[in-house]
């Protein structure tokens, strides 16, 4: 019989070989005919499975709440210096990219990690922020520059609200609250932030939708899916700052030096 030579890549999520290409399966033409949202999409070449209408509801408004945060945050500062540089739209966008990461905005993985191992193990809020000050770890999700207790971020507010709205269980984001109460009676700005909101919230719909097999979410949380979404979202703000920049026809920037302390 035939004998197959060994191939060097194997792919599951996506296949142009045919009439016209599939996502997991999925033709074009149904994703259009049945009026598939990018939610749908995501689900499909990220989780490999069409989502409930919920789910992808949730994922599409992560996408559309974490698009931009004005000019002043480190993605989008980065860009602006970049298109400003003279840099075509790739670079720009990537330079603003490069900035996410455990602090800005790539929090999420983490928080969902952190939070799923205190909620699962039962620490009690205080033993679990205490216990992360003694390894000397900032509880991600948690933290944020401008946004306070009496500041909150709107879009952690809209998240909460939907899923409450929506979603089966919320017990994962019920125990971030609790975590950041405990936070907030230590600082003002120890408030939930945009990452964490989202970390607890996908635990809830990976664990609540009934989709997952408890094995299949341990590999998401453990690979690193969540950050995902706002480096897709913040992409969206980033080309719109790129585009801001050359249509401005901004000069090349150059901080001022008054604005830098000069020491020995
Ligand atoms: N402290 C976010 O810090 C920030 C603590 C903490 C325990 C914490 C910080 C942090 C975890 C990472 C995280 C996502 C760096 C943030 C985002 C997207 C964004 C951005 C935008 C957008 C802010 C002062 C004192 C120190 C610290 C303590 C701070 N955070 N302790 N756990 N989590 N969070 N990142 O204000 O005793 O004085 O040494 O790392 O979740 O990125 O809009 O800007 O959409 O673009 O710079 O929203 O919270 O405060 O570093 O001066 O710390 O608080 O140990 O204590 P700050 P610092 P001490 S959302």
């Amino acid at each position: 019989g035939k004998v197959r030579a060994p191939t060097h890549i194997i792919s599951t999520i996506s296949d142009d070989r045919g009439e016209e290409p599939c996502y997991a399966g999925v033709p074009m033409s149904t994703i259009i005919e049945r009026g598939y949202g990018v939610g749908d999409v995501i689900s499909l070449l990220w989780f490999k499975r069409s989502l409930p209408r919920y789910c992808t509801q949730f994922i599409e408004i992560c996408v559309m709440l974490c698009a931009d945060h004005g000019p002043c945050v480190s993605g989008a500062h980065n860009s602006i210096v970049t298109a400003r540089a003279g840099k075509d739209l790739v670079s720009s966008l990537v330079s603003g990219l490069l900035t996410i990461g455990p602090r800005f905005g790539g929090a999420i993985d983490d928080a969902a990690r952190y939070f799923k191992d205190a909620y699962d193990r039962g620490l009690m809020p205080y033993e679990f922020v205490e216990g992360m000050k003694k390894k000397g770890i900032r509880v991600p999700g948690i933290g944020h520059r401008i946004k306070s207790r009496d500041n909150r971020d709107k879009r952690v507010q809209l998240l909460q609200k939907y899923a409450h709205a929506h979603f089966p269980s919320v017990k994962y984001m019920e125990y971030a609250v609790q975590v950041e109460t405990y936070t907030l009676s230590k600082a003002n700005n120890l408030v939930m932030n945009v990452d964490g909101a989202i970390g607890s919230l996908f635990l809830d719909l990976l664990s609540g939708s009934g989709m997952f097999s408890k094995q299949e979410i341990d590999e998401i949380i453990e690979i690193g899916y969540l950050n995902g979404l706002f480096v897709l979202a913040r992409s969206i703000g980033l080309i719109g700052h790129t585009f801001d920049q050359k249509r401005l026809k901004q000069p090349l920037y150059r901080h001022p030096w008054e604005d830098v302390l000069y020491t020995k």
